[in-house]
């Protein structure tokens, strides 16, 4: 795989974000792109096999069963750049579909470079398919793939998985009309969005029973142990996961259960930490079936297609540049 490494190294801006979130007025946080290191990465992927989150399998659903749909809908596109593709598995059928028509160049999109290896080693070998990689944030990763291609070859951009769905809303609109400014007509977005559901269900989703997820946000304070030299005790913070009814998002936290001090010394920062106070990690929006068109219009695209899974609410969308 032809991986194009970062230009700045992780981290300086790791310590620097880390020290913003932790000192922030009110409520603490720690940025979620943080949360998929290497051991984050591989929690994720153990994340998307869990009974409770029926999200992954929704996605993958729809894309095994309209595949050919989506592509006869899109505008015969020769490149498609993945925005975060972790392992790729999902990516099969739509590749396989695009390549039934034309040879097509894929470019996943990643900061791991943990999961950028696993997805090469899962389409690096598809036939039709010519694969290059990018370790780079996804506008940059954007930029670059679109300065590849040749006048008149048209580009299509996957975003599943409802990623889209961990910006705050305003983000969202802000992020789609950058993606929407590094594209021309012709160009197109799958974008994979998470549907409201039962709150119960929505809440078993992000707080397993095995306690997966919770070692997945817990695995971002022994990150900052492991890449800032803190003392994060890890036995003293406890998962949390709360349905915000006027966001219309699950909220995962870390609460501290007792008061505690704590020392960041690659973040310059020295920590107090009341007991019950909360450092919030990751939001994940959930959508209204009309909210997706609607996200298109303010962003400069033009919803042509939707399709909803019937066992987890969970739509993909077609969106085109006119
Ligand atoms: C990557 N993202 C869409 C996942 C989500 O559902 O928001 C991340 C995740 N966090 C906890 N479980 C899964």
């Amino acid at each position: 795989m032809n991986v194009v490494p970062p230009s700045l190294k992780a981290v300086p801006e790791f310590a620097a974000d880390v020290r913003e979130g932790l000192t922030k007025y009110g409520q603490r946080e720690l940025p979620s792109k943080y949360l998929y290191d290497e051991v984050g990465s591989e929690l994720f992927e153990a994340i998307c096999l869990l009974p409770e989150y029926g999200l992954t399998r929704a996605d993958t659903r729809l894309l095994q069963r309209h595949a050919e749909e989506m592509v006869s809908l899109m505008p015969a596109p020769a490149h498609v750049a993945e925005l975060g593709s972790g392992s790729g598995k999902k990516t099969r059928t739509i590749l396989q579909a695009l390549a039934r028509r034309r040879r097509t160049f894929y470019y996943p999109i990643e900061i791991s470079q943990a999961a950028l290896a696993a997805c090469e080693k899962e389409l690096g070998q598809l036939d039709f398919i010519s694969l290059v990689g990018y370790e780079k944030s996804y506008l940059d990763g954007l930029r670059a793939v679109a300065s590849r291609r040749e006048p008149g070859e048209h580009l299509c951009v996957l975003f599943l998985g409802s990623t889209i769905g961990n910006f705050d809303r305003p983000a969202a609109d802000d992020f789609l009309g950058q993606v929407r400014s590094e594209l021309e007509p012709g160009d197109s977005l799958l974008l994979g969005t998470d549907l409201e559901k039962d709150v119960r269900l929505q809440l078993l989703a992000y707080d397993d029973p095995v306690g997966v997820t919770a070692a997945f946000n817990l695995n971002l304070l022994a990150r900052v142990n492991r890449e800032l030299g803190a003392n994060f005790e890890l036995r003293e913070f406890r998962h949390l996961a709360l349905w915000n009814e006027q966001e219309r998002r699950i909220e995962m936290h870390l609460q501290s259960s007792r008061r505690q001090q704590v020392e960041i010394p690659g973040a310059a920062l020295l920590l107090r930490v009341e007991e019950g106070e909360t450092i919030w990690t990751e939001s994940s929006h959930k959508y209204h079936p009309d909210e997706p068109a609607e996200l298109a219009e303010r962003s400069g695209f033009r919803q042509i297609a939707q399709w909803v899974d019937d066992e987890w609410p969970f739509a993909q969308n077609l969106w085109l540049v006119e």
